[in-house]
């Protein structure tokens, strides 16, 4: 296991369990929440005996969240944190909504995306976002606090995630040196990071870039999204800039910009799908082309319909032969965009199987919910091709675990180059998910591809991903913020 030599206060929007009430005894209990930052981050946590601080998913209007201990028979990687271990943020549900459906998910979601059009700027919302980033920031100093007087001698580490914390770092760092606590902040943000171009919109980017170099070490999942950062940095706020050593200087503090890409527990995923029962028909005639993500309008959904249509009038041979299964999972259902999105869908679908259908086959299957990992992995191993074809997005770890799952025969990834997974993963066959014509070739090409090109393709793939797991990443990242444990059977660091 990665160690770190800090005690870690991770600070994120969520808790990493979900609290559900027991109907019978009243009481909360804790439910797994299955992401793949939480497996990777909570043993830290928990072995550091370092602190989470996160919003339990509950809105109890000024009544205390009691956080019950786990299950003792709960194998989750949370399973070790004991309740004096999270903080919970309650925050009133007005105030929450406007930070977190207002500015998160209506500004910074788009933005950040590069899809200005959508965003909605507003000051009120902004205003909401400030307040709420600084109750993050007093509970946190909490955290600190409780850690440095358990051991005054080791500097807490403190590492905000994402985009719903970007001003959380000065007010932190600010009431740590009134109260005289050391402490490192650090910084990952699991979206891409725009242009300066696009970021320039935000009426506020001063204020938001000035927010993030509060931290002493900024993660982001590629060179690409680092180098927009130090731009964005030099440009509006004048900071000098190095772009080679990826080094920002703001007032007279300089800030460490490190590409830190995520990734997935390789090899369990290896382990779920060679474990999991066979979900797909045993048919050797029938290919099943699959697509899995959150119902987000920046995953290219519609896009990817379009393609498949294309696909079966150009190459009418497919009829009958391949079924495309796509899963979406609901996300933001409250939102109207969202809502929208899934009528689009619901639609597309609908007219497309009623054109092509036959009595014995349907082009698409569409499942609009979540199925269970070992499903997941399931379905990953039984399909010829996975379409990861986002318009954009920040990593996409469906094309990783995809990877992961094919233990038998292997499939082909069509990857989007507008995915940070895009960059490194250079054997999948990559398309522009907007080029419509292209897209269906390639959606032929991978069909119709020979068994030993598939193979070369994925054995190299598997070989990259298998290396750089999330344990790799969490290694890479405490050894950017100088807080990794020297560990003899350590594997080597980007
Ligand atoms: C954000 C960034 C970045 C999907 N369907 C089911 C299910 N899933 C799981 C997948 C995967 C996860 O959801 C989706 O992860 P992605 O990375 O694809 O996308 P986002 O949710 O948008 O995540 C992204 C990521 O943060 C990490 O930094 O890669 O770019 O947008 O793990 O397996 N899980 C289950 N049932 C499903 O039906 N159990």
């Amino acid at each position: 296991m990665v160690q770190s030599t800090s005690p870690m206060v991770v600070v994120a929007n969520r808790l990493p369990f979900v609290l559900k009430k027991n109907e019978a005894t009243g009481l909360f209990e804790r439910k797994q929440s299955a992401g793949g930052l939480v497996t990777a981050v909570a043993p830290v946590v928990v072995e550091t005996g370092g602190l989470w601080v996160g919003w339990s998913g509950l809105h109890l209007e000024g009544k205390e969240v009691v956080i019950p201990e786990a299950d003792p028979s709960d194998k989750s990687p949370t399973a070790g944190l004991k309740s004096e271990q999270v903080i919970p943020v309650n925050i009133e549900s007005q105030l929450f909504d406007d930070y977190y459906n207002g500015q998160c998910n209506a500004t910074f979601w788009p933005l950040f995306h590069s899809m200005p059009d959508r965003a909605v700027f507003n000051e009120d919302k902004w205003k909401a976002y400030r307040k709420v980033n600084e109750e993050f920031a007093r509970l946190t100093v909490v955290a600190v606090k409780k850690l440095t007087e358990r051991n005054p001698e080791q500097v807490p580490l403190v590492w905000l995630q994402d985009y719903h914390l970007l001003l959380a770092a000065n007010s932190i760092r600010a009431a740590c040196d009134e109260q005289g606590l050391r402490v490192k902040i650090a910084f990952f943000l699991h979206i891409p990071f725009p242009s300066w171009d696009i970021m320039r919109l935000f009426p506020w980017d001063d204020e938001l870039l000035q927010g993030i170099l509060g931290c002493d070490s900024i993660g982001f999942h590629i060179e690409d999204y680092c180098l927009n950062f130090i731009d964005c940095c030099q440009r509006r706020l004048g900071c000098r800039v190095d772009r080679e050593q990826m080094l920002v200087e703001h007032n007279s503090f300089t800030v460490g910009v490190h590409p830190l890409p995520i990734s997935i527990p390789y090899e369990r995923f290896c382990q779920m799908a060679m474990a999991a029962p066979q979900v797909v028909k045993n048919n050797e005639k029938m290919q099943i082309i699959l697509g899995v993500d959150r119902l987000d309008y920046t995953k290219g959904l519609t896009h990817r319909i379009k393609a498949f249509e294309h696909l079966l009038e150009k190459y009418p041979e497919h009829k009958e032969n391949v079924t495309f299964l796509q899963i979406a999972v609901p996300s933001r259902t409250d939102v109207k965009e969202y809502q929208e999105l899934k009528e689009n869908l619901d639609q597309m679908i609908g007219r497309i199987n009623g054109r092509f259908s036959t009595p014995n086959w349907s082009p698409i299957r569409y499942i609009y919910g979540c199925i269970s990992h070992d499903q997941l992995a399931a379905f990953y191993r039984d399909s010829s091709v996975a379409l990861v074809t986002p318009l954009r997005d920040g990593m996409n770890l469906v094309a990783k675990e995809y990877v992961a799952c094919q233990t038998g025969d292997p499939g082909v990834l069509v990857l989007s180059p507008f995915a940070g997974a895009g960059n490194s993963m250079l054997e999948a066959l990559q398309v522009n998910p907007f080029e419509t014509n292209d897209f269906s070739d390639t959606i032929h090409r991978a069909l119709t591809m020979p068994k030993d090109e598939k193979e070369l393709r994925m054995r190299q793939l598997q070989r990259r991903e298998r290396e750089r797991d999330v344990e790799f990443w969490l290694q890479s990242f405490l050894k950017s913020v100088d807080c990794l444990k020297d560990d003899p059977a350590k594997k080597g660091t980007m």
